[in-house]
């Protein structure tokens, strides 16, 4: 059976969706992310990357990295219809999802979550007064840009893919999650984005599981 490993806040959720979406039976390993049981065994042996979301499969295989897992989940299970059907939909969905998570997600939620990996506090740093604050600022700013490009993409669709959900979906969601988080407002077609995935079954379900409110 599919495992997925995951950890309260993190962006395994969209994965959590997707398994949900699909509705074939899997398991979920809960782990401390924010404790850090990522960086433990026996989690660095399955994960050498010490990241999450991971997702063991039926095989033994190990599946990493985001848009690897959501992209094998739709081809495994393409009964949900995960992918949009015309070739230029699912480039432009496959777009966003990447600037999702590649940039909005790895670069500016990176700075203001995990702000001492960009900036080390050590003394050539602190002498030039160039304090984590920067760093958390310059996250800041990429994440707000950041949005607003992927609201400008989104436009007038509904999905990401256009008119049906799909992968790319979830990562829009996991980050639009975060941004009111830290206080970032969304901007209005992601807001409206934002709330059509709230108001999906799967995402109702998997909020409930994870025991955290949605927005
Ligand atoms: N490149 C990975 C990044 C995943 C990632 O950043 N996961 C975070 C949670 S959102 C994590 O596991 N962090 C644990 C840590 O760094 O301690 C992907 O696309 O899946």
């Amino acid at each position: 059976m599919t495992t997925l490993y995951w950890g309260p806040h993190t962006c395994a959720i969209g994965i959590h969706v997707l398994l949900e979406e699909i509705g074939a039976p899997y398991d979920t390993v809960k782990m401390d992310v924010v404790g850090g049981e990522s960086h433990r065994p026996p989690f660095n042996g399955v994960n050498p990357k010490e990241k999450v979301p991971t997702v063991v499969r039926d095989d033994g295989s190990v599946l990493t990295e985001y848009g690897t897992i959501a992209r094998w989940l739709a081809y495994a299970h393409p009964e949900a219809g995960l992918l949009p059907s015309d070739r230029a939909d699912e480039v432009h969905a496959q777009m966003m999802m990447d600037y999702a998570v590649g940039t909005v997600h790895a670069q500016g939620f990176g700075r203001i979550f995990k702000t001492a990996e960009f900036e080390p506090d050590d003394v050539v740093h602190g002498t030039l007064g160039l304090g984590l604050g920067n760093v958390k600022a310059q996250g800041r700013a990429m994440v707000e840009k950041g949005l607003g490009i992927l609201a400008q993409e989104l436009g007038q669709r509904e999905w990401a893919g256009g008119t049906a959900f799909g992968i790319a979906d979830t990562a829009l969601f996991y980050v639009e999650r975060w941004a009111p988080q830290v206080e970032i407002a969304l901007p209005t077609p992601l807001d409206a984005h934002f709330a059509r995935m709230k108001a999906r079954p799967a995402v109702r379900r998997v909020m409930e599981i994870w025991g955290e409110p949605a927005g």
